[in-house]
């Protein structure tokens, strides 16, 4: 490369350019908010099952504290956690390595990216220490709560979070802007539209569903901070403006953001069933055009969330039927993956577990939105812990189960060392077992009626019984049961960086083109980039083949073309 000078710790790990280590940043970075997040969700449901007590490592929760805790649980959890993680970290890490080339398009405006996206993280998290503390108008921000310091009583927080926020959305568009490019523009010769991973397919989608759905939102943050530090009344009825502009902006980006967040994690499972089920991916077109129709169609649901927001029953019943149209073509990705499991010799290793885990907890959470998406019952089901339940459902899969699938699969290219899979088992039932004994009776409380953004049930008489008592205890119980187990991660994580023991460069004999690079890959990713891309990245249990996997860069005929004769024929 044209690095032959030394470079310093500033150039190779603060200030680089190669998509890696940007890729590193971002997980990194997402990995410390995930933990804020999660030691956020620790102190409210400990306030939520013993009311009134102090907190071991956080001390009392005051009513003003408890908003601005789940508020910025949430904004963590999906901002700077999920979005840098599974788009931004697994995006540039993979899309240069699976199209076979040596960095993203626009290495300096990504660069910038991570930068944008690091000052956000910063100025939220300052945000905590301002007087009155962060904000605590809930994720969704909606006015005139929002829009008024009186309301909120956190004047300063509350723009800092908006101003988070936003500078966190510039970092997205500028990192989606060299995703898409880079995949349009940098393929290896031969790597056809067919040929690409599906996941790289699904991280793209998503960018382009975010830069779409996020400019009105941004329209609208701008007008809130005016609303909120200028005293305009864009969303104040009573100097003539409609806070429920902001529920139409809010929720046009708010809900494609959860396909947003979701096509990567489907993408990311998709590879680790195909390799670990030796199995040719079934239904790759059938995938893509799922993927895209799911992406058009989450344009048109966002009313869905304003089914009790006074909406004329007429216009209520149009957005139920579009958000039940939604369910086909997810429904169908998930039978499509089933397809590929269906008849192939399986091994059942940490990744595998992970990508089976997520189909049947993610299909809890789209079976309980079917309930919510039909206006009737949801207006009985709103704002109770049915939703709370039901959107954990698909968010931790999303989040949390995406995210381990992901890195236990990749872990050997990107950090050149094995993880053991012993360890691995033990931290994914640790996980698994107590996430279903989290939310389950939170779809007990919520049937129950009990109200999601609420400090203190005691004070409620219908929900103070003995019964919807124990049910939060054993959802708080379990909770500290599942953060326990992540430190087995952690564990296994430190100890395998540490091993002298490096690891194959192919250790699960998968096709796509990463694999052919060095465990670590270098700077440039390769001494010289694929030549050729002969087939596309599934070509597992061939029945020409002796070898069950065929890689995509190896010499030799095409299955796909026409022209191709049959080995044994
Ligand atoms: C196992 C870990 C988690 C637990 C136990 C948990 C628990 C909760 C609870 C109980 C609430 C509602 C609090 C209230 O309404 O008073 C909540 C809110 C929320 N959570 Fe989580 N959560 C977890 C992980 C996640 C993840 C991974 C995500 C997203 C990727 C997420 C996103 C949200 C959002 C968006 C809200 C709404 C915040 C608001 O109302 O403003 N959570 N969480
Ligand atoms: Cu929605």
């Amino acid at each position: 490369m044209s690095h032959s000078h030394e470079m310093s710790f500033w150039e190779k790990y603060v200030f680089s350019t190669d998509h890696k280590v940007i890729g590193l940043q971002y997980l990194f970075t997402g990995l410390f908010m995930a933990a804020i997040g999660g030691f956020f969700v620790y102190v409210f449901r400990m306030q939520l099952a013993f009311p009134g007590i102090s907190v071991p490592g956080y001390g009392e929760v005051t009513p003003l504290a408890y908003n601005s805790l789940v508020t910025n649980h949430g904004t963590i959890m999906i901002f700077w956690f999920a979005m840098p993680v599974l788009i931004a970290a697994f995006g540039n890490i993979l899309i240069p390595l699976m199209i076979g080339c040596d960095d993203m398009v626009f290495p300096r405006i990504n660069r910038l990216s991570y930068q944008i996206f690091l000052l956000s993280a910063i100025i939220l998290i300052a945000s905590f220490f301002v007087p009155n503390g962060g904000f605590g108008g809930a994720w969704t921000s909606y006015p005139p709560l929002s829009a008024n310091p009186e309301y909120n009583a956190t004047p300063l927080g509350a723009p800092m979070w908006l101003i988070a926020v936003a500078l966190e959305f510039v970092a997205f568009l500028l990192g989606g802007i060299n995703f898409i490019t880079t995949l349009m523009n940098a393929r290896a010769p031969g790597m056809t539209m067919y040929r690409i991973p599906i996941v790289l397919w699904m991280i793209v989608i998503a960018s382009i569903l975010f830069m779409c759905s996020v400019g009105p939102l941004i329209a609208g943050a701008v007008m809130l901070l005016f609303d909120q530090t200028l005293g305009t009344s864009f969303y104040n009825p009573a100097g003539g403006g409609d806070p429920l502009l902001w529920q139409h902006l809010f929720w046009f980006f708010g809900h494609p953001e959860v396909y947003v967040v979701l096509l990567p994690a489907m993408g990311i499972v998709a590879e680790i069933m195909a390799t670990m089920a030796r199995k040719k991916l079934f239904g790759y077109k059938t995938i893509l055009y799922s993927v895209i129709a799911t992406g058009i169609l989450s344009f048109v649901v966002w009313a869905h969330h304003q089914f009790i927001a006074g909406i004329d029953p007429r216009m209520a019943n149009l957005f139920t039927v579009t958000t039940l149209l939604i369910s086909v073509p997810i429904a169908e990705l998930c039978f499509v993956y089933i397809a590929t499991l269906y008849g192939g010799s399986i091994t059942f290793n940490t990744p595998m577990l992970w990508a089976l885990s997520f189909m049947v907890e993610f299909l809890i959470g789209g079976i309980t939105g079917i309930f919510l998406g039909a206006s009737g019952v949801d207006i009985f089901f709103h704002d109770t812990y049915f939703v709370v339940a039901h959107f954990h459902y698909t968010f931790v899969p999303i989040a949390i189960i995406g995210f381990y699938a992901g890195i236990t699969y990749w872990f050997p290219k990107i950090f050149g060392k094995m993880l053991s899979d012993r360890l691995g088992k033990i931290h994914f039932w640790g996980t698994i077992i107590p996430f279903n004994f989290i939310f389950i009776p939170l779809f007990l409380l919520g049937t129950a009626g009990q109200h999601r953004r609420i400090w203190d049930f005691s004070n409620y008489s219908d929900l103070a019984t003995p019964e919807l008592f124990n049910l939060r205890v054993i959802a708080t119980v379990s909770l500290i049961l599942m953060i326990l187990f992540q430190f087995v991660f952690v564990y296994n994580f430190i100890k395998s960086l540490r091993s002298k023991e490096k690891a194959p460069k192919n250790p699960w004999d998968a096709n796509t083109l990463e694999w052919t690079a060095d465990s670590p890959p270098p700077h440039g990713n390769w001494p010289e980039l694929p030549e050729k891309v002969y087939r596309g990245p599934y070509e597992f249990s061939h029945p020409d083949r002796e070898s069950d996997y065929w890689p995509q860069d190896e010499p030799g005929p095409d299955p796909a073309d026409p022209d191709y004769q049959p080995r044994n024929s």
